[in-house]
């Protein structure tokens, strides 16, 4: 039998999120601080915020933007990055959100893949902009460069367009809305299909757990652009009617003054955060009595480190685990539940249907009576699962299988009271820093080198026990590389977060008889 929450379903509104978010603005809402850009502490009310938002979706829809198109949207968050987002989506386009870190080659290879038309980015970011752009035959007029560069229009040209936001229908169950990228199980990442509804339903089966409420003032750290940070702050958060404190990178004296100065509540963090949070002797110097919550997520929380980060700022620390092709979340610690393990992921949200499937014969693993269950694979259902991969049904089908479970490629138990712990990771994903990371991707990268006879890349860790992508090589004949050369290689390639950081020269990368890595045997090597 497969498991589901044990709290009862939710209501899902057959809203798009615009709607969901915007059109039930009470008076008093309409008054309250939508989004702080934290640097400065200049505030943006809802009232404003909807404004925007009504503004870049008419502005878009002069530009000839609107129902079925793809719009890129390339920036650190900061508070023209929300209001942007939602006008996208209220122009009835669909958002792709790229990586800041992203190199022009990444730029390009997302704009031609999702087929985006038009991309929003910000002056720091211009030349990977400009060159995927250029790369992806999108013309510099269609490049909107936010806070402003010579030749380009700017959010302040869309703010002053003028015309209405257009009137469009769209049915919030089969609309896109976002398409978010992920590797998914295997290979290259993949455009992530996400309806309205699958965004709406996130938000209303997490909103009570997650515990953000109208007081909370939210700091923002977690880009928008993964789906962690766009589900649960720029979604969820607003629909609270919280405050959003927006910071455009991590950077711990900052990040600490924000939260001092903002009286941030609710800190929502990926787990290289807790470290810091845990262990810098910097954090005695800042008035952090503010914060109630540190919520983790997007890679394993360490249990010790989450409780001396709960010890030292006197707060409680939750955790949730998701994925982009859940929008993301389907499991988390729900506030008031500090007795759960922070070594666990919590119960499963509402409206979900959960299993355990062996990897190799494909049977459900039984939930116990008691106790805990064997480990296996976890398999979701539920209104937040993907509509699949954008014109991928190879990679859809072996994600989602003909029952219509999605297979995570994580290897969790469930105990007899629903709790879910994440024991292993079948799928080739590699998570830096809570960043995605396609082993695939960068296998591909080492080829191109002429020396390079074979690859193969898994997670090792460094010394620190962090993840990290690790690449085993086997050099041609007679090649004169160092592990070091490998690196620096990889490094003028990729973004940083993807760069290789530890190298191994072996003769032959073992495989399966049908040619496939096993990087199995790679692991721990
Ligand atoms: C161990 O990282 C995410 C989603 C993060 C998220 C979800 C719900 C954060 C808070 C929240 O409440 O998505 P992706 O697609 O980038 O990466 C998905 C993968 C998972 O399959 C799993 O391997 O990231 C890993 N992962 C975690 N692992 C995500 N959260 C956790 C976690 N512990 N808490």
């Amino acid at each position: 039998m497969p498991f589901r929450s044990p709290r009862p379903d939710v209501e899902i509104p057959d809203l798009t999120l615009y709607d969901l978010l915007f059109t039930s603005l009470s008076p008093e809402d309409l008054e309250k601080v939508a989004v702080v850009d934290g640097a400065s502490g200049a505030e943006t009310t809802y009232a404003a915020l909807r404004d925007q938002v009504d503004a870049i979706a008419g502005a878009l829809a002069a530009r000839g933007v609107g129902v079925g198109d793809v719009v890129a949207l390339h920036s650190p968050n900061s508070p023209a990055f929300v209001a942007v987002f939602h006008g996208i989506l209220r122009a009835g386009a669909t958002a792709t959100t790229v990586n800041a870190l992203a190199t022009g080659h990444e730029v390009a290879a997302q704009l031609e893949d999702s087929g985006a038309r038009t991309l929003l980015t910000v002056s720091p970011l211009l030349s990977a902009a400009t060159e995927g752009a250029a790369a992806a035959g999108i013309a510099s007029e269609r490049v909107i460069v936010l806070d402003g560069a010579e030749g380009h229009e700017s959010l302040a040209d869309l703010l002053a367009c003028g015309a209405p936001a257009p009137e469009v229908s769209v049915d919030p169950s089969t609309h896109l809305a976002v398409l978010p990228y992920s590797s998914g199980t295997t290979g290259r990442p993949k455009g992530v299909m996400l309806t309205h509804r699958n965004l709406v339903a996130n938000v209303a089966q997490s909103a009570d757990l997650v515990g953000v409420g109208p007081e909370d003032r939210v700091l923002a750290v977690l880009p928008f652009f993964h789906i962690y940070g766009m589900t649960v702050l720029l979604d969820l958060a607003l629909l609270q009617r919280a405050t959003l404190v927006t910071m455009p990178r991590f950077d711990l004296p900052e990040f600490l003054r924000i939260v001092q100065d903002q009286r941030c509540t609710f800190v929502f963090i990926a787990p290289p955060i807790a470290v810091a949070l845990a262990k810098h002797p910097l954090v005695d110097e800042f008035d952090l009595s503010a914060v109630t919550t540190v919520f983790s997520g997007a890679a394993p929380l360490d249990g010790e480190v989450g409780g001396a980060v709960a010890r030292r700022l006197g707060c409680s620390v939750r955790q949730g685990y998701g994925m982009t092709e859940m929008s993301p979340v389907s499991q988390l610690i729900p506030a008031g539940r500090d007795d759960l393990p922070l070594s666990s992921v919590g119960i499963t949200v509402p409206n979900m249907e959960c299993m355990l499937q062996d990897p190799a014969t494909r049977e459900e693993i039984p939930v116990p009576a008691t106790g805990v269950s064997e480990p296996g694979e976890l398999c979701c259902k539920g209104p937040n699962v993907m509509v699949g991969y954008l014109n991928n049904e190879q990679a859809t089908s072996l994600t989602i299988d003909e029952d219509g479970w999605l297979h995570t490629g994580d290897i969790a138990t469930v105990s007899a009271e629903g709790v879910v712990s994440l024991i292993d990771r079948l799928k080739e994903l590699i998570k830096y820093k809570g960043y995605q990371v396609a082993p695939a991707e960068l296998e591909a990268t080492l080829l191109a080198h002429p020396q390079i006879a074979d690859a193969a890349v898994v997670g090792g860790r460094d010394e620190a026990g962090e993840e990290i992508p690790k690449a085993f090589v086997v050099l041609q004949e007679g090649a004169e590389l160092t592990e070091q050369d490998v690196m620096d290689f990889v490094a003028g390639r990729v973004a940083p977060y993807k760069k290789v950081r530890q190298v191994v020269m072996i003769d032959a990368i073992p495989k399966s008889s049908s040619g496939k890595i096993l990087r199995r045997n790679l692991r721990g090597a």
